[in-house]
């Protein structure tokens, strides 16, 4: 479900909170509810629940503002844990871009803690992801409650993977967003792999010295006690909106005695570049404007231009003209064209050139290219693709 627009640098991710019932997942994310700002967060919606049960799935946007030059937009979701809503959990774990996996750290809890990771490796499966090359977090979750197993016992049985770890209460929100920007910042560095969220600025803007998803999120997190209730206080909203959020805080919810230590961040925004690997070409101008699924288009037409081969970047760019057309809704090329507002004429002079790509010179290839930036700026403009 990511998406990217990358005019705006702006990434969308699912993240998915997977789990047996009970083990605290709506906990966990009403938790990030309350402490992540409410101009950084929409409404936390729940749908279908009965009494305490999740049984259709949990909801909430929140946005990052800058995960190295490129804001993050984050759907979190939980799925209903009880056993028989297996449909209900593939349907939400569609498109999933990562998952937080919160299991219940007590010892009666072992066996539904492992049929459920069990059920959610099936049902990516499913969708031909492996669970092991998945972004994926562990939440050890209800740790403020006595007697309950190891975590080494927890590692064992649930943990082969060697997934990030965190030990969490939910109910006090001990560690639940560090689990969060983990699986944020994987989730990133994966779609980074992929190609799908280009890599970052080389040059890092100097008025933000601070940016990056640490900063970010430790602008939601209390560094001392003392301005936890700044950070947390929704001042536009009345406590019958939100009475929890009030009087309800990350740390003072804590049990007495618990370092609030433990909730702290230190922004380190250099832990969250994510070098260019090896091979990986800087981005051109037209691949630079493109939409995400457009983005293997334009960086082929661009890789083609610069390797000589003109013939092959027109083909590559009028490919890439007819589907990005094909964005602006049904009917010809031309109707679509006249849609956008893209330049008939250029659009007939570049169908001219793919027509003969043999005969195809440097100056044709630059004018394709420069073609397909238009419609790419006109489809940004547009707004399309309409991101979800
Ligand atoms: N003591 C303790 N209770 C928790 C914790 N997380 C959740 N719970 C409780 O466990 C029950 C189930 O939590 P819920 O979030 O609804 O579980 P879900 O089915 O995974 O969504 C609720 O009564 C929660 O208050 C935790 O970390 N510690
Ligand atoms: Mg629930």
């Amino acid at each position: 479900m990511s998406s990217v627009n990358l005019l705006a640098r702006e990434v969308a991710a699912k993240i998915v909170f997977y789990g047996p019932g009970l083990s605290g997942k709506t906990t966990t994310l009403r938790k990030i509810y309350e402490t992540v700002r409410p101009a950084h967060r929409g409404e936390m919606m729940s749908i279908a629940t009965e009494g305490d049960r999740t049984l259709f799935f949990d909801f909430l946007p929140v946005k990052v503002e800058r995960v190295n030059d490129c804001s993050v937009r984050l759907a979190l979701y939980t799925v209903p844990g009880q056993v028989f809503y297996n449909a209900t959990r593939k349907l939400v774990l569609q498109g999933a871009d990562g998952v937080v996996f919160v299991a219940d750290s007590q010892p009666e809890a072992l066996d539904s803690n492992r049929e459920s990771l069990q059920n959610l490796e099936e049902n990516l499966l499913e969708q031909g992801i492996r669970l092991d090359r998945f972004p994926l977090v562990m939440q050890w979750n209800k740790r403020d409650i006595e007697n309950v197993l190891p975590v080494e016992q927890l590692r064992a049985t649930l943990n082969a993977r060697g997934a990030p770890e965190f030990e969490t209460s939910a109910t006090s929100g001990r560690g639940v967003l560090d689990a969060l920007k983990a699986i944020t910042r994987l989730v990133i560095k994966d779609l980074r792999a992929k190609r799908i969220v280009p890599p970052p600025r080389p040059t890092p803007s100097p008025v933000s010295p601070g940016a990056g998803l640490e900063a970010q999120l430790s602008q939601h997190l209390p560094t001392r006690p003392s301005q936890t209730m700044q950070a947390v206080q929704p001042p536009a909203m009345t406590p019958r909106q939100h009475p929890s959020s009030m009087t309800v805080t990350a740390v003072n919810t804590a049990p007495a005695g618990a370092p609030a230590s433990r909730m702290e961040v230190t922004p380190t925004s250099s832990s969250m570049a994510v070098p260019r690997t090896a091979g990986q070409r800087a981005l051109g101008p037209a691949t630079a404007l493109a939409p995400g699924e457009l983005f293997d288009h334009a960086r082929a037409a661009e890789a083609a231009f610069t390797s000589g081969q003109y013939g092959a970047c027109i083909t590559a760019c009028m490919d890439a003209v007819r589907r990005a057309l094909a964005l602006a809704g049904e009917g010809s090329m031309a109707q679509q064209g006249f849609l956008l507002r893209v330049d008939g004429t250029d659009l007939l002079r570049l169908q001219g050139l793919s027509n003969r790509v043999d005969t195809a010179r440097v100056d044709d290839a630059a004018f394709a290219l420069y073609f397909v930036m238009q419609v790419f700026t006109r489809l940004n403009t547009a707004g399309l693709p309409e991101t979800a």
